[in-house]
């Protein structure tokens, strides 16, 4: 059997931080890429489709977006299996197509061609009537790692259950676990949403068969969110910076169509003029979405004010620079620190 295992695809959620014809893009390209998704499960042969929570952001999506979503799993015609997530607990299924399964406390578990689905939403049940001569996979929505998540779920009963593979969702992230040579899987989110959720996203192709499990991630999303570094040290022109950081996004991986935070690190000399704006205009046509976080500081060269007469920064470096109970380290920090104050600077704290 071949299963394609998926989760947090948070349908209706928007990232409103970019700007909104781009967010409308996103929006309507999410939908397309479901499409894309079952056509390809079902022209690949995927026999049954895992859904492991979160499917929607919130039980208050569009009919659009619902009606969309279903008219697709209709279409693929071969079981979706789906549990409930934290933010999709209260939605209520509606006239769902026959092949969009539902577990829940009612339907604990369903059994397709020889392989048990279950969830453990009534462990009685699940203690009771495992069967190991059988193929099982777990379906799980939580954190099973973090006991301060509010979505936190203990697996200490369960963990022994010789289970051939347990499909999680919650965590955005593509993530492996093995307990008792089961593995635990988090698929990550489908596409992402965010900078909180960066790198590649996708599903994971699970084949069982009598003999063995097998599973891989395969990546999935068209567009990447990714945060770069930039460092400027030593660069000191406008044409200087725009290269250098040209560089950076193309080593760092950057594709056009990636949505990209750009964080400027380093110092830069007095006269460097580095217009944030500018740089943001040259690279705007290039990627899909892309912002800057300035970091970087004014490099202050420490000789060149102390030699300046009735000079207050002079004064303050003196001071600093005969304390004996700082090392040199110390006493640049502070003084870098100290001028860039004097002078109306950001603070590098
Ligand atoms: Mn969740």
């Amino acid at each position: 059997m071949k299963i394609l295992h998926t989760a947090d695809i948070h349908l209706g959620a928007k990232n409103s931080r970019i700007p909104i014809d781009k967010q409308s893009i996103i929006k309507s390209e999410n939908l397309m890429m479901i499409q894309n998704l079952f056509d390809m499960a079902y022209k690949d042969d995927y026999d049954v489709v895992l859904i492991c929570g979160d499917l929607f952001h919130t039980k208050n999506v569009t009919q659009k977006v619902k009606n969309n979503f279903f008219d697709n799993v209709k279409n693929f015609s071969r079981p979706v299996i789906y549990i409930k997530g934290n933010h999709d607990e209260n939605f209520e299924f509606e006239n769902i197509p026959n092949n969009f399964i539902v577990l829940n406390e009612m339907k604990p578990y369903i059994e397709i061609n020889g392989v048990i689905f279950w969830t453990i939403l009534q462990k009685e049940i699940l203690f009771r009537d495992f069967d190991k001569s059988k193929k099982n996979i777990l379906l799980l929505h939580g954190d099973i790692e973090n006991s301060t998540d509010n979505d936190f779920v203990n697996i200490k009963d369960i963990n022994q259950i010789p289970f051939d593979y347990v499909a999680m969702g919650h965590i955005h992230q593509f993530k492996q676990y093995n307990f008792n040579n089961v593995p635990y899987v988090y698929s990550g989110s489908l596409f992402s949403n965010g900078f909180d959720e960066c790198g590649e996203k996708g599903f994971v192709e699970i084949n069982i068969d009598e003999k063995k499990t097998n599973y891989k991630f395969i990546p999935f999303s068209k567009r990447c969110y990714r945060i770069c570094e930039s460092d400027i040290t030593n660069i000191n022109s406008q044409k200087g910076i725009i290269d250098k950081i040209k560089n950076d996004l193309e080593n760092q991986g950057c594709k056009s169509c990636d949505l990209i935070k750009l964080i400027l690190t380093g110092y830069f000399e007095e006269n460097t003029d580095k217009n944030i704006n500018l740089i943001l205009d040259s690279f705007q046509s290039k990627y899909f979405y892309i912002e800057i976080e300035d970091k970087s500081k004014l490099k202050i060269n420490l000789e060149d004010y102390k030699n300046e007469k009735l000079s207050f920064k002079a004064e303050f470096i003196n001071l600093v620079e005969n304390k004996s109970e700082l090392d040199e380290k110390q006493k640049s920090k502070i003084c870098q620190i100290g001028i860039e104050a004097l002078k109306g600077e950001d603070l590098s704290i």
